[in-house]
């Protein structure tokens, strides 16, 4: 791979200079920690409880993101956050106030797991809206001053909704997990698509939770999915059942680039599993929850944000290359 040949693209890409990166250590292992995780620890800010499963994305000389911001009544609220290196963030202690596009009252209350996508000039928020039951919430910002509410995607319940980052034949695709109003038993990956944001339809199942034991409880889609030569890169959470509750991992499958409904491969293995101790205990133990990515296009690396143990905001790393090659072995 060169500089000159750009393989990987995603809306969610930054410059060489700019992606929070450390070299893998020794070892095959997929995916790597970042030293300095939990990158934003327990108790981040006066007045507020956690900050966990947050989205982020490349933005003017720096980063933007929205964040799951829990208070202290155990509620979770989407706040804004800026940051010059990806790891150390300013989070607005004010939760994000949407404006509705539409008449009528803005349903939008608590909300949690917040996505990113830049789609041309809009970077569209998807997260789990509870107003009406919980279900993808949908809004839109150009400007991380200026949010708007375009609605509710689904009817209740879904959780993890992901948008694909450009148009695939002329629709909007959102990934997501229909699930019930309690903490789901089962959960499978679905794809939707839409021509202008506010009709959804034409839903497909794209993969279910398996039997192997990693994933045999529930899956839902994770960050904004990486456009490759071979296909859409999918990173994903995938939970296990336990005698005393469910673990969560990170698992990954490759998507066709024209319908990515369609599964190439799906590994056969976990990318990473609950071990140290900020993802093996906290409010939930035993949690690796990702919600977003960066990557440098030039070269495929990527900086994988994930929410760790319901508690905490951690980071870890890898390249599109370095999963492709695991997920296919
Ligand atoms: C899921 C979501 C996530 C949470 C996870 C583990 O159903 O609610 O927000 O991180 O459970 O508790």
């Amino acid at each position: 791979m060169t500089d000159s040949q750009p393989h990987f693209s995603s809306n969610v890409s930054c410059s060489a200079h700019l992606l929070p990166w450390e070299d893998a250590p020794a070892g095959d292992r997929p995916v790597w920690r970042s030293s300095q995780n939990p990158i934003i620890p327990r108790f981040p800010l006066p007045g507020f409880h956690s900050v966990y499963n947050s989205a982020v994305v490349s933005w003017k000389d720096g980063f933007a993101g929205v964040f799951r911001v829990e208070h202290l009544n155990n509620a979770s609220f989407l706040h804004r956050g800026f940051s010059q290196d990806g790891v150390s963030w300013e989070i607005d202690p004010a939760p994000i106030a949407f404006q509705n596009e539409n008449s009528g009252t803005l349903p939008v209350k608590s909300g949690y797991d917040p996505r990113l996508c830049k789609v041309n000039d809009d970077y569209l928020v998807t997260w789990c809206n509870t107003a009406q039951g919980a279900t993808i919430g949908l809004g839109r910002t150009r400007d991380f001053e200026n949010f708007s509410f375009v609605g509710d995607c689904f009817l209740p319940y879904n959780r993890n909704g992901v948008m694909f980052p450009r148009k695939i034949n002329g629709m909007y695709k959102m990934l997501s997990r229909p699930s019930d109003n309690a903490h789901t038993l089962f959960g499978d990956i679905h794809l939707s698509e839409s021509p202008d944001l506010i009709y959804w339809g034409r839903h497909k199942q794209v993969m279910k939770a398996k039997t192997n034991p990693w994933e045999n409880v529930k899956i839902g889609p994770g960050p904004i999915p990486i456009e490759t030569p071979d296909g859409w890169l999918m990173i994903y959470h995938a939970v296990r059942g336990l005698c005393n509750g469910f673990s969560y991992s990170m698992g990954a499958a490759l998507l066709d680039l024209e319908d990515p409904s369609k599964v190439i491969v799906r590994g056969k293995n976990f990318l990473m599993t609950p071990e140290t101790i900020y993802e093996t205990t906290g409010v939930t133990p035993n949690v690796i929850f990702p919600c977003s990515c960066l990557m440098d296009e030039s070269d495929g690396r990527l900086a994988i944000y994930y929410g760790a143990a319901d508690t905490c905001l951690a980071l870890c790393f890898s390249t599109v290359e370095r999963i492709l090659d695991y997920i296919q072995s």
